[in-house]
């Protein structure tokens, strides 16, 4: 198998990430997504798209749109009218919060069959883009699926989301910052079962259907904060409570049933708190990865009050 890694490089993109795999096998071209003249090019060489690129941080979506709706919307259009041309497989990889949220008490979980209710400029551009492959398929017969996955963490991770942000401002002295209340939920899983589940749909997954990727792994922020906080050997209380984010969603949760069920797949690295450990770990090694774009990440935040 080879592999073409098409990314534009913008503030959340570095090619130093994947130097190491480059060579025979790994390709790197450097483009965007919208550029329909090179997304044809590198389609026509191609036998399967796995779509993962996107603006994904619903802060970055709220203090400024326009982004979201041009590489989402318009940019999963551009690869899915490549994919018809040159009949390739596509999968596109989408998100849980297209689903809107659930009630801290809701008893229920997400399932494939939910009506669509996004609640930010981020959700509603991944729910319109998932709408288009939706199309392209029943109407094209574009030879796509689509999977729903819910937070993801580990190593790697952009200090602009809340696990590397917090672990982060620990590292450089500034006291993590809690959105709200702190009792919004989401469903953690790590960066490797997410990529174990999205080979699975793409080399077995029926076509036309959607996969909700999940495992079980619920928690509330200020739950996931003190835990970092113990992790890294310090007062439970020694952060600080920020500006709660508009239009923020209560709680996600997924039923990855369907996955399970239909192909077999199961997460291995489900010890929350031994991943968590292992973030830490990362992250206090890879001061150098991180670092350069620490300062100008937090300063976004200030501006926006958080
Ligand atoms: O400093 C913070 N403090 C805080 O309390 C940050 C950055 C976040 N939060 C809260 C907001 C959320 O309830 O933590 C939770 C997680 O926040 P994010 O890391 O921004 O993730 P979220 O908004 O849940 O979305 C993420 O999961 C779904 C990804 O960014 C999306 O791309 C993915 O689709």
């Amino acid at each position: 198998m080879r592999v073409i890694v098409l990314d534009a490089l913008t503030y959340a993109g570095r090619l130093d990430n994947i130097r190491d795999v480059l060579g025979d096998r790994v390709e790197f071209v450097h483009g965007d997504i919208r550029d329909a003249g090179l997304v044809d090019r590198v389609v026509a060489r191609c036998d399967a798209i796995v779509h993962f690129a996107a603006e994904s941080h619903n802060d970055n979506s709220i203090a400024d749109p326009e982004p979201f709706v041009s590489t989402n919307v318009l940019g999963t259009f551009r690869l899915l009218q490549a994919a018809r041309r040159y009949d390739v497989r596509f999968h596109h990889i989408s998100t849980d919060e297209v689903y809107g949220d659930l009630a801290l008490d809701d008893p229920r979980r997400f399932t494939e069959d939910r009506a669509y209710q996004p609640s930010s400029p981020y959700s509603s551009s991944k729910a319109a883009s998932d709408l288009l492959v939706r199309a392209w398929y029943r109407t094209y017969g574009v030879r796509a699926t689509i999977s729903n996955c819910s937070n993801n963490y580990g190593p790697y991770q952009h200090v602009e989301k809340f696990i590397p942000r917090q672990i982060t401002n620990i590292l450089t002295g500034v006291r993590p910052k809690l959105y709200g209340d702190g009792l919004n939920v989401r469903d953690w899983i790590s960066t490797q079962d997410h990529s174990s589940a999205v080979w699975d749909v793409l080399t077995r997954g029926r076509l036309g259907e959607t996969y909700l990727i999940g495992a079980d792994g619920e928690h509330d922020n200020l739950t996931v904060l003190r835990a970092i906080l113990r992790v890294m050997g310090r007062a439970e209380d020694d952060f600080d409570w920020v500006r709660d984010r508009p239009g923020h969603d209560r709680r996600y949760a997924i039923d990855s049933s369907k996955l399970r069920k239909e192909l077999g797949w199961r997460p291995v690295h489900t010890d929350f708190d031994a991943g968590l450990r292992s973030t830490v770990a990362w992250y206090q090694a890879h001061r150098d990865w991180w670092m350069p774009v620490k300062a100008a990440t937090e300063q976004r935040y200030r501006e926006q009050g958080r």
